[in-house]
């Protein structure tokens, strides 16, 4: 049965069914399903299949914004639950994050957000296509240890090199470290522009702010 819904959900995120997918997701829940194993197991390998499917040409634009719709309806209703599963971990760290300026991609984002919320971290997030000016103005205004920068195109990486190199400018550097990811970033680019946390998922993204935040 809860084999099923993971399956059925996944199809209905790729078909854009939304009313099903949230119907799935309820029935999950009130079955006693973790959200985060209907975020992990079902909503994000049919996100990377979609993104495989448009590779290959086999689906439009039009397509995929519609399951990236239906995407985020499930995650308006899982984001919070995914927060009460994993709170005895809480610790008191700020962490300011956004995808970064000329880039809308945020569902990635909004999972590594939520994620870390749910780890017990303080989070501002800041959106997405986020000026690099108002990481620095946020993270200094909301003293976060941590700056996590998502990029999903090869374009925007750049931000990411951009906003270290602002901070060490405005001998903010110190204070805060700077965690990069999204689709396109690797560990060798996070090593490359000299940030000090790279996360392949948001479940490494939470080890990684915590390994971070203990190093301080
Ligand atoms: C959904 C999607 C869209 C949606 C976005 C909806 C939204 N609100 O986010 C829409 C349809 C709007 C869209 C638009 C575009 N897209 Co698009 N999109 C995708 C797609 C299919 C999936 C992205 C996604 O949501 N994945 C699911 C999430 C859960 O995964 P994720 O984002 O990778 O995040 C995970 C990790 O990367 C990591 N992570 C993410 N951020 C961070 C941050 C930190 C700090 C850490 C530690 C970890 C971390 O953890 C997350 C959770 O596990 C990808 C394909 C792909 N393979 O990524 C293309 C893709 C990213 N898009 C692409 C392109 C080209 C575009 C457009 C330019 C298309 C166009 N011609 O207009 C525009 C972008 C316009 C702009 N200025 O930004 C290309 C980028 C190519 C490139 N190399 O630059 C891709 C790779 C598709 C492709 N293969 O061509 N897109």
């Amino acid at each position: 049965m809860q084999e099923d819904i993971l399956v059925k959900l996944g199809e209905a995120v790729q078909a854009a069914d939304k009313n099903h997918a949230v119907e799935l997701v309820t029935r999950g829940l009130n079955l006693g399903m973790r959200a985060t194993d209907l975020v992990e197991r079902a909503c994000i390998p049919a996100m990377q299949n979609l993104g495989d499917l448009w590779e290959e040409g086999e689906i439009f634009l039009p397509e995929l914004m519609l399951s990236a719709e239906t995407m985020k309806a499930v995650m308006a209703i899982l984001t919070p639950r995914m927060a009460t599963e994993q709170k005895e971990h809480s610790t008191s760290a700020r962490i300011v994050i956004g995808t970064v300026q000329g880039d809308i991609h945020d569902i990635g984002k909004s999972l590594v957000a939520a994620m870390l919320e749910a780890a017990g971290f303080q989070v501002r997030d800041l959106g997405a296509d986020v000026p690099l000016e108002k990481f620095c103005e946020e993270a200094a205004a909301f003293q976060a240890q941590i700056v996590c920068l998502s990029a999903l195109l090869t374009t925007t990486m750049m931000g990411q090199k951009t906003l270290i190199d602002m901070l060490a400018q405005r001998e903010l550097r110190q204070k805060v470290k700077v965690m990069v990811g999204g689709a396109p970033v690797s560990r060798r680019w996070a090593e490359e522009i000299g940030a000090d946390g790279y996360g392949e998922n948001a479940i490494e993204a939470v080890r990684v702010a915590r390994q971070l935040i203990q190093g301080n």
